[in-house]
């Protein structure tokens, strides 16, 4: 007896959830496999769908090779030994972008996609595109790698919480745009993105512990442009300018932006006009850079790739400028938490990779002439992190490791700048408040992923506040 195909959902995170969940809502056949034991999402669906087949602890070969498709999460490798044996023999795999993808042009209800990536500045821009969007009273959804799966937006509009048993209220055709944040693991199970406007914001080594080499993360990303009607490319990183498109289709439009004041074709231009500077269109003044909310030299470069994405899709100058005159920027990123005895104390917890911190240190440092001390650390992902060397001989008196690689940051570091371990992140900062000088900064930009010592980059930063504003960076 032959039995109906069904969707293997391959993870049952959030992602795993909100495609289970969505999939069932359609009365689509769907089984789930986790190889964790006690998955995250996995409550949540069984109190929904009682009956539905979740196979845990190990992935379910059988299930995964008698299924019609796949529906990878973001967390789990296409190189997964049971995943490729699975497409290997022949089942096609997807995830949740390519769900959410075929379910709009199914619908076509006029949405367009906006879809941003890059080793870093993703949720910046994709926060201030959003916020642009709203402002030139357009509607819009943000979703993505951001933390709102894309297909719990399809669900209700809601949140990951809201049953979709009981809930009619579908969301689609509900906004004029989606601005999608995507990783570059969902661009791996992506075909048929087609965006409106598509970008790679820049390209830094990232994630290595789940590639071969930058080349082939590289290739993941630029899968962003596949299909797209306007392609938006940094023309300051040479890593991705012109390789990012040189991969992907022709795009029938290719702009660049560029914080360069001597690029000549980038549709918006930096100009010093005697001490100030200032964002340019076509000779007319966009806004002064002094005007601008978020502060930093790495923040000026998310400014022109959001205005640049704007213009793309027929946002006003002045509307836009109005945006940039008060986004401030989000949690956790060159957070300025105070000024404590003439040091500034600074969050940078989702710097995550070698690029972020980089260029937080290349943003900041100048405003800090006495020198920062930089807390870094944690889990590598597989980075060289002699990459940082000439930033930190630049910017950092010292610095003080904490986490499972600080051993790899000490090997790579310890000839440009003076090094101290702790092993607590209040230690850390104890010891950063000691070695600080009065008009410098402490900056908590790690490097590394936080999972060795923290719950996600988000409970670390936070810890670092407490810290702060607890009392161990005074006296
Ligand atoms: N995992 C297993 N077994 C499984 C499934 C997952 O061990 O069967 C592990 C993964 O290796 C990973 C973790 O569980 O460590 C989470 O994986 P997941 O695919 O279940 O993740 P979700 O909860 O669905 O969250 C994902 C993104 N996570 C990842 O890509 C790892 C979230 O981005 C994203 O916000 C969410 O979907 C909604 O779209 C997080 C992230 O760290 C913030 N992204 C990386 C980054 O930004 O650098 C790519
Ligand atoms: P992502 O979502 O890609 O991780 P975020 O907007 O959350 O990006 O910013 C993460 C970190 O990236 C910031 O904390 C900062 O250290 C760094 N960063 C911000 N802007 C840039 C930029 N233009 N280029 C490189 N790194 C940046």
């Amino acid at each position: 007896m032959s039995q109906v195909k069904q969707k293997v959902v391959v993870g049952l995170g959030k992602t795993g959830l909100s495609c289970a969940r969505f999939l069932l809502q359609q009365g689509v056949p769907v089984a789930v496999t986790d190889n964790r034991a006690q998955p995250p999402g996995l409550d949540h669906l069984l109190m929904d769908y009682p009956s539905v087949t979740v196979s845990i602890g190990k992935f379910d070969i059988d299930l995964m090779m008698g299924a019609e498709e796949l529906v990878v999460s973001p967390g789990v490798s296409l190189k997964e030994n049971a995943v490729k044996k699975a497409i290997d023999s022949g089942v096609p795999a997807i995830g949740d972008i390519e769900l959410f993808c075929r379910y709009l042009q199914k619908n076509d209800n006029g949405g367009r996609i906006v879809a941003i990536t890059g080793s870093n500045a993703k949720s910046t821009v994709t926060t201030l595109v959003g916020d642009m969007i709203r402002q030139a009273g357009y509607s819009v959804i943000v979703a993505g790698n951001i933390g709102l799966p894309v297909m719990d937006v399809l669900l209700s509009g809601k949140t990951v919480e809201s049953d979709p048993l009981t809930d009619d209220s579908l969301n689609v055709g509900g906004a004029d745009f989606y601005v999608l944040e995507l990783s570059s693991f969902q661009l791996e199970t992506t075909h048929t993105l087609n965006a409106f406007v598509a970008t790679i914001l820049n390209v830094s080594p990232d994630h290595l512990d789940r590639y071969e080499g930058i080349d082939d993360y590289i290739t993941a990303k630029q899968r962003i442009y596949n299909g797209c009607d306007v392609a938006v490319v940094n023309a300051d990183d040479q890593k991705t300018y012109p390789v990012t498109v040189s991969g992907a289709d022709s795009p029938k439009n290719l702009v660049t932006f560029s914080s360069q004041q001597s690029a000549g074709t980038s549709t918006y231009q930096c100009k010093r006009v005697n001490v100030d500077d200032y964002i340019y269109r076509d000779d007319a003044t966009v806004l002064a850079i002094n005007d601008m909310a978020l502060t930093g030299g790495h923040n000026v470069q998310n400014a022109l790739a959001a205005l640049t994405i704007g213009n793309a899709i027929g946002l006003l100058d002045e509307s836009m400028a109005n945006t940039l005159r008060t986004f401030l920027g989000l949690a956790h990123r060159c957070q300025v938490i105070g000024q404590i005895d003439g040091v500034a104390w600074i969050n940078d917890s989702k710097g995550t990779n070698t690029g972020a911190t980089i260029a937080a240190l290349n943003g900041l440092g100048p405003q800090y002439p006495a020198g920062m001390v930089l807390i870094a650390g944690g889990v590598g992902k597989g980075a060289d992190f002699s990459e940082l060397k000439d930033t930190v001989k630049q910017y950092v008196t010292a610095c003080v490791l904490i986490g499972d690689d600080a051993p790899l940051i000490e090997a790579a570091l310890e000839a440009v700048c003076e090094i101290h371990h702790a092993d607590t992140l209040d230690l850390a900062v104890f010891k950063s408040r000691k070695l600080a000088e009065i008009g410098g900064a402490v900056l908590l930009s790690p490097a590394c992923a936080s999972f060795d010592m923290f719950a996600g980059f988000e409970d670390r930063g936070n810890k670092f506040i407490t810290a702060v504003e607890g009392g161990l960076a005074c006296g």
